[in-house]
């Protein structure tokens, strides 16, 4: 019928499959011809049941997203369901790959659902700053019960075939070829005939909605929204699925959506959706990738722990060395009681644990990293053991072996110039913990082979992570704007603001924590040793050091800590210290407005993205911004901060950063001329790598 849309017949039951690759999206050109054969369907007396199936490796994953922000063109995903709702023969709907968003909408709107046993479902739309909105939030409490919907709406995440089945979302699962079984389900269906009920049309378990219990559930979700409208507005259109009439509260989904979309916050969310997919990409498409089958580690500490956990889970073999036996021991050790930690809170199987445990070789000779593939190095901080231990891979790894560092500031061009291989070096920084967080920033050294480039990239995928190519500088992309955006938050407490106050303006700007919570979360002391380092001094940072407030693992740090507890209380003692030294300086305090915090710390961090940009450090802007998101929990309603910077304005952030610059004389208020550059043509092209 059209390229993206086939009809068969099965005997009496007709196959419609969608085939619109990668994944199947509804755009308009399967929209169209998806009406027409539906309407052709249902008017057709020989058909006695329809199989609505994709080709490809997924169902349905959604409407199309690129679409959104422009005019609607008809008809639109409601128009179909609402006409699949009018069939009276049965409507199947064969599930395999994955039926997110408008693709489960779609599925909602047909009498039955089977699936493949590998199949997920689920509506992740509010991950786009919107609701589904074709249906879904008054479809789903149907079939699965509204408080199991607003779990899986307000979350996004997709369940599993099995408990789709379990929960009452599909009616049957299958091993093997789908399309043979969804034909042989439908003809025994039609077979038994009707009538066949529209999910629209299932109140059963709607009526026995605890709303007391589903407005606790909301409530509690609201709060962990942190400023996002779409998890809210889930919760409002999934209650009206149980309080209105369905038309209404379909109406009531579509306002919803048509406001959501529209917002910043969902144009922040799918900037961001899209920005991780392009960061991933490479120029040369063609490049033969290097084949990783075992992966070393060196350091066996958090760091390194953290990163062989990544690998193993992702399932390589891991051979992790520590210069003693103890320090192994200890490295192992904890890794064991991770997963242990897993097991307990019910996130991993006993099974998956013991597999997982078996990837690891624990060993202090570097000899037995010859067979690894890959080799990361997670020791100290210090150029010396780096290049002593490069020296060492240098004797030992196999030719085309990559020699990674997960330095978090040293020169990699420096590190790899102390092997005879610098084109198999790279750096691959990992974040704290480093089995958990998302972000991996990939350092290309002047010499780094393209191959190498595109192994780790691939590799990143493979283990789950966002990968961000960066270039060498130091910091690289992230670490140095954190640097940045730290540095007036001192001056900001000689000058009068509080450690609360300062913290409580990036809190509500929607970030997790604010620069002092996280210090004391991290540990002041390494801020402290990394300063020392470098000659550099933070007046306050460096005291509290000095009288061995740690921040949260010594009970005191910017803010007080009762034992165990993870949120600490202001601490007047803290104030004082800040007050005296303030006194030290000659500096008289004065009110500071969130807005002059925001100010003074976000857009010196824009501008030094502006800067990395300048200097090809970063690929793109929308590089930064994953950066951002994914590694130092920028707010995902912001976009990152080069996003923002355009929400902001751009104009006025130079103006503003001209304004302290002017007044403070210091380096990081002076706007980089691609940032004004900005301001005047609404762009960040232009940068020396875009
Ligand atoms: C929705 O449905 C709204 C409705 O409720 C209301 C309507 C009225 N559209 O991720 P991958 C592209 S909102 C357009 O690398 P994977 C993607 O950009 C939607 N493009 O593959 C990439 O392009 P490129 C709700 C899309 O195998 C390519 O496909 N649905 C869409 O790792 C491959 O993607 C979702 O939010 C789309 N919907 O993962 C699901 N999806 O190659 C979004 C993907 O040029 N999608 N692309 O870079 C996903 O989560 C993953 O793509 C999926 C596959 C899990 C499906």
């Amino acid at each position: 019928m059209s390229d993206s849309l086939k009809v068969s017949r099965d005997g009496d039951v007709a196959i419609v499959t969608i085939d619109n690759p990668p994944v199947n999206a509804l755009s308009f050109h399967v929209r169209e011809p998806l009406m027409q054969a539906l309407v052709a369907l249902r008017n057709d007396a020989s058909v006695a049941a329809i199989v609505l199936a994709c080709a490809g490796r997924t169902f349905v994953a959604g409407a199309d997203i690129t679409e959104f922000g422009k005019p609607v063109q008809q008809p639109d995903l409601r128009a179909i369901v609402a006409l699949l709702e009018t069939i009276a023969k049965p409507t199947i709907a064969a599930i395999h790959g994955t039926a997110l968003g408008g693709g489960l909408e779609l599925a909602l709107g047909c009498h039955f659902r089977v699936a493949d046993a590998s199949a997920k479902l689920g509506l992740p739309e509010v991950k786009l700053g919107i609701l589904p909105g074709g249906g879904g939030t008054v479809r789903l409490p149907r079939l699965v019960g509204a408080l199991k919907a607003l779990k899986m709406i307000v979350s996004g995440t997709p369940i599993g075939a099995d408990e789709a089945h379990a929960t009452g979302l599909v009616d049957a699962v299958f091993e093997g070829d789908l399309t043979t079984h969804a034909v042989n389900f439908a003809r025994e269906i039609a077979r038994k005939g009707g009538p066949f009920t529209p999910v629209r049309d299932r109140n059963d378990l709607l009526r026995e909605t605890d709303l007391a219990a589903f407005d606790a559930e909301a409530a509690d979700l609201a709060r962990k929204a942190r400023g996002l409208e779409a998890p809210i507005a889930c919760a409002e259109a999934v209650r009206n699925a149980v309080t209105l009439p369905f038309d209404e509260a379909l109406a009531a989904e579509r306002a919803l959506f048509v406001k959501l979309v529209a917002s910043d916050q969902s144009r922040a969310q799918r900037h961001l959706f899209f920005a991780e997919r392009e960061a991933a990409k490479l120029p040369g498409k063609d490049i033969v990738k290097r084949r990783i089958a075992r992966v070393g580690v060196i350091g066996a500490g958090t760091m390194g722990g953290g990163i062989a956990m990544a690998f193993a889970n992702g399932g390589f073999p891991v051979t992790l060395l520590e210069a003693s036996h103890e320090a192994l021991q200890r490295g192992l050790g904890t890794i064991e009681k991770n997963y242990t930690v897993s097991v307990s809170r019910g996130s991993l199987s006993e099974e998956a644990k013991r597999q997982r445990l078996a990837q690891f070789k624990g060993t202090t000779d570097y000899a037995d990293l010859a067979d690894c593939d890959l080799i990361i190095e997670a020791a100290f901080e210090d150029m010396a053991v780096k290049k002593e231990i490069f020296g060492k891979l240098d004797a030992v790894a196999k030719a085309g072996a990559i020699l990674a560092t997960n330095t978090s500031y040293l020169d990699i061009n420096d590190i790899a110039a102390s092997t005879s291989r610098p084109q198999d070096v790279l750096g691959l920084h990992f974040f704290s913990p480093a089995n958990v967080m998302k972000l991996l920033e990939i350092v290309r050294a002047e010499k780094t082979a393209p191959d190498a480039l595109a192994t780790s990239v691939d590799l990143a995928r493979r283990i789950g992570k966002v990968a961000v190519v960066v270039g060498v500088c130091h910091g690289f992309v992230g670490n140095r704007m954190l640097a940045a955006r730290g540095s007036e938050s001192e001056a900001l407490l000689l000058e009068g603001a509080t450690p609360s106050q300062i913290d409580k303006a990036f809190t509500d700007f929607g970030w997790p924590m604010g620069p002092f919570q996280m210090s004391d979360l991290a540990g002041l002391d390494i801020g402290w040793r990394n300063r020392k380092a470098r000659g550099q001094t933070a007046v306050i940072a460096d005291t509290l050091c000095e009288q061995g407030r740690f921040g949260q693992k010594t009970g005191r740090g910017f803010y007080l800590y009762e034992a165990g507890a993870r949120a600490g209380a202001a601490d007047p003692e803290v104030e004082a210290l800040i007050r005296g030294k303030a006194a030290e300086q000659g500096i008289a305090p004065h009110a500071i407005s969130a807005e002059e915090i925001i100010e003074r710390t976000l857009y010196p961090l824009v501008n030094e993205g502006a800067k990395i940009l300048e200097e090809g450090i970063a690929a793109r802007a929308s590089d930064i911004d994953v950066v951002w998101v994914n590694g130092y929990g920028f707010p995902v309603g912001k976009g990152g901060p080069m996003f923002w910077a355009g929400l902001e304005g751009p104009a006025r952030i130079v103006e503003r950063l001209e304004y302290w610059h002017q007044r403070t004389g210091r380096p990081v208020f002076k706007p980089a001329p691609l940032l004004k550059r900005m301001a005047e043509t609404g762009s960040w092209d232009g940068g020396a790598a875009g």
